[in-house]
C-alpha cells in the first residue's frame, strides 16, 4: 500500500473512532485468530510462598473482618484483573481455629479444594457442613448459601476456584450476606452424599439446577477409586489415569461452569505432548515432578498451584507416584461446541 492511501486510513480510522465506530480491518486480524493466542502465561505459585504470606495475613485480620481471607493467585499476563486464566478466579484462603468466614451468597460457582489442616475445619452449603480433610473437593454451588468455620486446634487451607471472569462477562452477578454469621446448620457431613451420591437417588429426584446435588468429593473416595483402577495398567498417554468429577444425578459435569479432574500418574511416568483450549489449573496433591509448557519447566510438589494457558503444548514428568487435582472452564467450552484438543505430538 502505498504512503499516500496508508496516511488517508488511518486519518479515516481516526475520523471514524470519534462517532464511537470502528472500522473492522483494522482489528480483523486480532479479534479473530487462527488458533487461541491467550494472554495468560504459564505460572506456578509455591505452597511456601503463598502459606507464611496467608500466616503473617492471619496476624493482621481476622476472617470476619475480610470477610473472605484469601490471597489471590493472580496471572502475570493479566495484572490487576484477579484472574488465574482469561475465564477462571483462584486464591488460597486461610481459616484459623475459632475463626467464622460469615454466610454469603452469589451467583459465581466455587468450590474448595482443600490443602491443609486436621479435621475440625467446615464449609456450610445450605446448612449441610462439609468437614475438610486434605484432597477433599467441596462445592458451593451458584445461589448457595455458604459459611466457614474452624473447630479445630490448627489452620486450614485451601484452594479456592471461581467462575468469577464468566460471570463478570455476562454482568450477571448477584450477591447477599445473611443476617446472621451463620446459616442455620441443619443438616450435618454427609447428608448430600448418602442421598444423591451412593448410586441411589431419592425417588421423586428432579433437578433444578444443572449443578451436583453431592457437596463434598471426599478424597479418601476419590484416592481409592484411583489405585483400584491403577491395578489394571492401563494408562492414557497424555493423562495417565484422568477422572472428572461428576453430578451423579445427570454423569456431566459437578459444575456447569467450572470442570474439576483429579489424575494419577505412576512413578517415571512421563505424559505424551498435549495440548486443549481449555486452559487448566492444577494442584499437586501427592508427589513431585515437572511439567514443561512450551520452553518453560516447572518442578511441582505438594500443594504448589500452576496454569498451563489454552492451547500450550505440555507434558508431565512423574518422579515419583503422583496425585493431581486440576479445574478448567471445559464444560462451558463443551456445552458452546468450542472445545477442542490436540494429542499430537511436539
Ligand atoms: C467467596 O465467596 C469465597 O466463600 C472465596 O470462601 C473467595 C472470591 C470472590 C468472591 C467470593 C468463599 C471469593 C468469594
Amino acid at each position: 500500500m502505498d504512503d499516500l492511501k496508508s496516511k488517508n486510513l488511518s486519518s479515516y480510522s481516526d475520523r471514524v473512532i470519534k462517532d464511537n465506530i470502528r472500522p473492522l480491518w483494522d482489528v480483523l486480524s486480532t479479534l479473530v485468530t487462527p488458533e487461541p493466542k491467550s494472554c495468560c502465561e504459564a505460572t506456578l505459585w509455591r505452597y511456601d510462598t503463598v502459606r507464611p504470606l496467608l500466616i503473617e495475613a492471619g496476624n493482621l485480620l481476622t476472617a470476619k473482618e475480610a470477610e473472605r481471607r484469601v490471597l489471590i493467585l493472580e496471572n502475570p499476563g493479566i495484572p490487576g484483573e484477579s484472574k488465574i486464566t482469561t475465564s477462571l478466579y483462584a486464591g488460597i484462603q486461610l481459616v484459623l481455629p475459632g475463626e467464622i468466614a460469615p454466610a454469603h451468597k452469589h451467583s459465581q460457582s466455587a468450590f474448595r479444594f482443600v490443602l491443609e489442616g486436621k479435621k475440625g475445619a467446615y464449609t456450610a452449603v445450605n446448612g449441610e457442613k462439609s468437614y475438610m480433610e486434605v484432597g477433599d473437593l467441596i462445592l458451593t454451588p451458584s445461589g448457595t448459601w455458604h459459611d466457614h468455620g474452624n473447630e479445630g486446634d490448627g489452620p486450614v487451607l485451601w484452594l479456592d476456584g471461581l467462575d468469577i471472569p464468566i460471570v463478570q462477562f455476562f454482568d450477571a452477578s448477584f450477591m447477599e450476606h445473611h443476617s446472621e454469621d451463620e446459616h442455620p446448620h441443619t443438616k450435618g457431613d454427609g447428608d448430600s452424599m448418602a442421598r444423591y451420591g451412593s448410586g441411589m437417588l431419592p425417588i421423586d429426584y428432579e433437578a433444578e439446577v444443572p449443578t451436583s446435588p453431592v457437596m463434598k468429593y471426599p478424597y479418601s473416595r476419590t484416592r481409592k477409586i484411583l489405585f483400584k483402577m491403577k491395578e489394571t495398567n492401563e494408562w492414557d498417554p497424555c493423562h495417565g489415569l484422568k477422572l472428572m468429577y461428576v453430578n451423579p444425578s445427570d454423569g456431566k459435569s459437578a459444575m456447569p461452569t467450572l470442570g474439576a479432574f483429579m489424575q494419577l500418574l505412576p512413578s517415571g511416568f512421563e505424559t505424551a505432548s498435549y495440548r486443549s483450549t481449555d486452559a487448566t489449573v492444577y494442584s499437586v496433591v501427592e508427589g513431585t515432578g515437572q511439567t514443561k509448557i512450551g520452553n518453560k519447566t516447572f518442578e511441582w510438589g505438594p500443594k504448589d498451584t500452576f496454569v498451563v494457558p489454552s492451547w500450550h503444548y505440555h507434558h508431565h514428568i512423574a518422579n515419583s507416584e503422583c496425585v493431581l487435582f486440576s479445574y478448567s472452564d471445559r464444560p462451558v467450552q463443551k456445552v458452546l461446541g468450542l472445545w477442542r484438543e490436540d494429542r499430537g505430538n511436539r
